[in-house]
């Protein structure tokens, strides 16, 4: 008999656990569904990017001789749910069992768990294969730690990966070159310029489906700022690569009026999609440094963000939850305020930083720690209202990347589990 693959819309890629050993009869259920897209409002370029991937993705399935089922929110038949789906996909076909690889939340998690019981068939949840370290090998790592400090999880994933290594040693014989990352941005200095990203015919159907259902939802959806194909997020890693990666590391935690993106990446909506790896991407960095296109000191921070950063994040989240989304050091209680909205402050990096967010469902880390995180943490904003905001608002948002950095980076409502001290700053 066959089975039933579910692929969820932040995993795009055909190397997705759920799709190993795909045989012909097998069906791929993709589903728009109301539930996912407004369990908080997120932003209309995020589900914009996301709605047109997903559709590009199953478009590339279906030439690649997979049978796909694809449900679109206006579908007049669409449950709203992806346990809708399944149930629906069930009662129209016989399948011996509903395969999908692990999701990236935890109350998503819960929903999967349910699903045996209450479909009365086979789940078979997979591991998610696309990150460097297992939430075991995390488990391990944090046993018996007081502090999950992240440098020496990051000499770990170095040594797992090989990347920038040599004979078992950090190449040039230092792990991490963070103290040459703090440069100011030189006055009238050049950015390099960006490519548009060209849009496809799948991007202006989606576009009226945000127009008719997300109206009310935060930012606009008028140009799409993603690229919606690996093809397409492949063109961005080049760009990168080639004109930003040089400088990376040098302005990595500077910040500028106008200046939206600096030498920051953009990659993360990608990696966290499916479109992008984080080994294909950490190793393009470092034929880089090898072929001398780029400094170390800005491979070896690029590459600490993604197997250090992000995959600690990740095995932090698995490891805490569920309590980790209800701890709240200071007992914060205060309301969001407004201006986290309409950007109407007298603080101008408030100011900049929200017109970012609005205009682009982005920030780069400077302003997401140091400005909206800053501030929330000195004005005592309540844990659960600021972290609604972080997932409402990024194109790359999923909690189990944006709660650690909320929790434990920005905010310090974990007490200390992940940073040595509050991130706390003045205005200068
Ligand atoms: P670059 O500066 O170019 O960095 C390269 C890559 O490294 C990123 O694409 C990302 O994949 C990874 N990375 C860098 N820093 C982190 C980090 N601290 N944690 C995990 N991965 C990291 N990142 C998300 O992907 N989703 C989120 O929802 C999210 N929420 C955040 C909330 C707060 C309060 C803070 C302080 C940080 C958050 N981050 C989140 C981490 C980081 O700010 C973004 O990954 C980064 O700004 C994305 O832009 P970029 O691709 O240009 O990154
Ligand atoms: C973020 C998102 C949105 C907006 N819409 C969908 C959707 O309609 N269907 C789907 O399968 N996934 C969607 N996603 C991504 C999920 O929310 C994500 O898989 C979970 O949050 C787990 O990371």
């Amino acid at each position: 008999m066959p089975a039933l693959r579910l692929i969820l819309g932040d995993q795009l890629t055909t190397s997705i656990s759920s799709l190993a050993d795909y045989k012909k009869g097998d069906v791929v259920l993709i589903a728009e569904v109301k539930s996912e897209a407004t369990y908080v409002k997120h932003h209309k370029q995020k589900i914009l990017f996301l709605f047109s991937a997903m559709r590009h993705f199953a478009q590339d399935l279906t030439a690649d001789a997979i049978e796909v089922k694809y449900i679109r929110y206006d579908d007049p038949d669409n449950s709203g749910s992806l346990g809708g789906e399944i149930d629906k996909a069930l009662q129209q076909e016989k399948f011996e069992k509903v395969i999908v690889t692990e999701c990236g939340e935890w109350r998503l998690s819960e929903e999967m768990n349910s699903w045996a019981d209450r479909f009365q068939v086979d789940v078979e949840i997979r591991e998610d294969k696309r990150f460097v370290c297992t939430l075991q090998e995390f488990a391990k790592w944090a046993d018996g730690r007081k502090n999950l400090r992240m440098e020496f999880f990051y000499r770990e994933m170095r040594r797992k990966t090989g990347l920038l290594m040599a004979d078992g040693e950090p190449v040039s014989g230092k792990w991490n070159f963070d103290a040459d990352n703090r440069k100011k941005l030189p006055k009238n200095y050049s950015l390099p310029v960006r490519p548009k990203i060209s849009e496809t015919s799948i991007v202006e159907e989606v576009r009226s489906v945000i127009e008719a259902d997300f109206g009310d939802h935060f930012g606009n959806a008028s140009s799409c700022l993603y690229a919606v194909t690996r093809d397409g997020a492949l063109q961005e890693l080049d760009w990168f690569i080639e004109e930003a990666l040089p400088n990376f590391g040098d302005y990595q935690d500077a910040m500028a009026s106008g200046e939206d993106f600096l030498h920051h990446s953009r990659l993360s909506a990608y990696l966290n999609a499916g479109l992008l790896t984080a080994m294909e991407v950490c190793q393009a960095a470092e034929e880089a440094w090898r072929d001398e296109r780029a400094p170390l000191n800005a491979v070896e921070g690029f590459i600490r963000q993604i197997i250090g950063w992000r995959e600690y994040v990740r095995g932090l989240y698995w490891l805490e939850m569920p309590d980790y989304a209800k701890s709240n050091y200071f007992k914060a209680e205060r309301k969001l305020p407004a201006f986290y909205w309409s950007g109407e402050t007298d603080m101008l990096c408030i100011r900049e930083a929200v017109r970012n967010t609005h205009d682009n469902a982005y920030a780069h880390h400077i302003q997401r720690l140091m400005v909206t995180g800053n501030f929330a943490l000195l004005a005592g904003i309540a844990p659960k209202e600021i972290n609604e905001w972080y997932l409402i608002v990024y194109a790359d948002a999923y909690e189990w990347v944006e709660l650690p950095n909320t929790h434990g980076m920005a905010i310090y409502a974990d007490g200390g589990l992940m940073a040595s001290k509050p991130y706390a700053a003045s205005g200068s």
